[in-house]
């Protein structure tokens, strides 16, 4: 009888013991980034380092195990993945299917260089006026199915609003610091974002180092140069931000939806 007894207690740890795995191997931390990166835009005029910033973060991510969906302009050679025109249609919709395949523990990341304007909704005097903010997509001004080309602010607000990941964002667009109201989510204490200026100032495209400045500064010279290409992305913000050569309007932004916990790629 005490035989049995021991040998059901030995079988029972080891189910235990594979149960245990089996939960770890059925949840793993899967990493997802939507990158865009429009330089030749369809119908506005032409940035040049866009293409160059979407390379970047591509060449960054992916040995990370990153699943990757890169969209671009109408020049698929300047890319190191081209999955299609960075169209507002285009991403709304890579970015719904990453929110949707992504869990609890994963990362999603999305990551976005172009032009970035503001949009007055109020009326025309200048003390009755009211300004959003808007990402330019490539389709900016010749927008595709039934979209206009323009991310609004709170279109972004919609679009983060599913998320239940861990949520990157980094966007390198003037007027950028606009883009915050996703940080009214209930979701924001998962929320990491950065962009390159206020909501009232601009993102410069640096022709000495063939990017947009803050992903120069923030991805190339602080997390891979000055890091190793590994830190948390406040680690990253704030030594970034302090050598970064534009202020006033022009400086960089953080929003950090969780101040006790370091955000990590
Ligand atoms: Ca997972
Ligand atoms: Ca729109
Ligand atoms: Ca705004
Ligand atoms: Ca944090």
């Amino acid at each position: 009888m005490k035989k049995k007894v021991l040998l059901v207690g030995i079988l029972s740890l080891v189910i235990l013991v594979t149960t245990v795995t089996s939960i770890q191997a059925l949840d793993p931390v899967d990493k997802y980034a939507l990158i865009i990166g429009v330089s030749d835009y369809k119908a506005i005029s032409d940035l040049s380092f866009c293409d160059e910033d979407a390379t970047d973060w591509y060449n960054y991510l992916s040995p990370l195990g990153y699943q990757i969906t890169l969209l671009g302009d109408s020049q698929p050679d300047n890319y190191p993945l081209y999955d299609g025109v960075a169209s507002e249609i285009n991403v709304k919709n890579a970015w719904a299917t990453i929110v949707a395949n992504a869990d609890e523990n994963d990362i999603v990341a999305f990551i976005s260089s172009g032009h970035g304007s503001q949009v007055n909704i109020g009326l025309r005097r200048r003390r009755d006026r009211v300004y959003v903010q808007v990402l330019c997509m490539w389709d900016t001004s010749a927008g595709e199915d039934g979209e206009d080309g323009l991310i609004y602010d709170y279109e972004l607000e919609a679009m983060m609003a599913p998320s239940v990941s861990n949520t990157f964002i980094f966007l390198d667009h003037c007027y950028a610091g606009g883009m915050n109201e996703l940080m009214q989510n209930a979701n924001a204490a998962k929320v990491y974002l950065t962009t390159t200026c206020t909501d009232d100032g601009y993102g410069w495209d640096m022709t000495a180092y063939e990017n947009g400045a803050w992903t120069y500064f923030f991805l190339e010279y602080t997390l891979i140069g000055h890091f190793g290409g590994t830190a948390s992305m406040e680690a990253t913000f704030d030594y970034a931000s302090s050598v970064y050569p534009f202020d006033g309007g022009d400086t960089p932004q953080e929003f950090d939806g969780n101040s006790g916990t370091d955000f990590y790629l």
